[in-house]
């Protein structure tokens, strides 16, 4: 069985969990807060999280926890089964943490701790946000999933980067990020009804 170890507002944490919970496996939990301390550094090497426990060891980094649970697991397939198409998921997934969940992320010290970000990181958290916006607009098939027709972990990163990077861009920004983007919200209020996600909702709530 495997063990997550995270805290519940981490929105890598939820979507390790969506996965987890989408296709319907067993797991322990073990609430940490990311930590530089040795103990914690030999279970998550960077001291991130999520990290999860598996009979053979410890890994972490959310796409390769997905990767995994999709090999092992049993449930739901929630990768393609043909290459190409496998691929451009992985695609979808990359773009969405490189060029929305990262530049966002320069924004939250504002958005959620109380902290303030210099005019020249908002300048070019802009610049990089609307990029990736642009990215996913183009690359998307929203049919009605990010990667067609089929809800795969594209999706679930969508779900839990898009939402926060809103609310960092509007916060911070005072910019509606989805503006040009209706398809992802509306995929977003789609997948906000999922068994899974109405869970997680009700955990982050708590
Ligand atoms: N690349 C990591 C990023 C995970 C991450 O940034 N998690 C945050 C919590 S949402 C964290 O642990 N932050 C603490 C830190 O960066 O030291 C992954 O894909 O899992």
């Amino acid at each position: 069985m495997i063990t997550l170890y995270g805290f519940t507002l981490s929105n890598y944490v939820s979507m390790v969990k969506m996965a987890l919970i989408e296709k319907e496996l067993e797991f322990d939990w073990v609430g940490v807060k990311p930590s530089q301390e040795n103990d914690y550094l030999t279970k998550s090497p960077m001291g991130k999280v999520p990290c999860i426990e598996t009979e053979q060891g410890f890994l972490s980094e959310t796409n390769i926890i997905l990767e995994y649970i999709e090999e092992t697991g049993s449930g739901i397939n929630l990768m393609p089964t043909n290459s190409f198409e496998r691929a451009r998921v992985r695609e979808l997934m990359k773009e969405i943490e490189l060029y929305i969940e990262l530049p966002a992320r320069t924004l939250y010290s504002e958005a959620f701790f109380g902290g303030t970000v210099s005019d020249e990181v908002k300048t070019t958290a802009k610049k990089n946000l609307q990029k990736g916006i642009a990215c996913l607009k183009r690359n998307g098939k929203f049919a009605p999933y990010v990667a067609g027709s089929e809800f795969t972990y594209a999706d679930i990163l969508l779900q839990y980067s898009l939402g926060l990077a809103s609310l960092s861009a509007k916060r911070v920004l005072e910019m509606d990020l989805l503006a040009d983007l209706p398809e992802a919200k509306q995929l977003m209020a789609t997948i906000s009804q999922r068994p899974s996600a109405i869970q997680i909702a009700a955990e982050h709530k708590a």
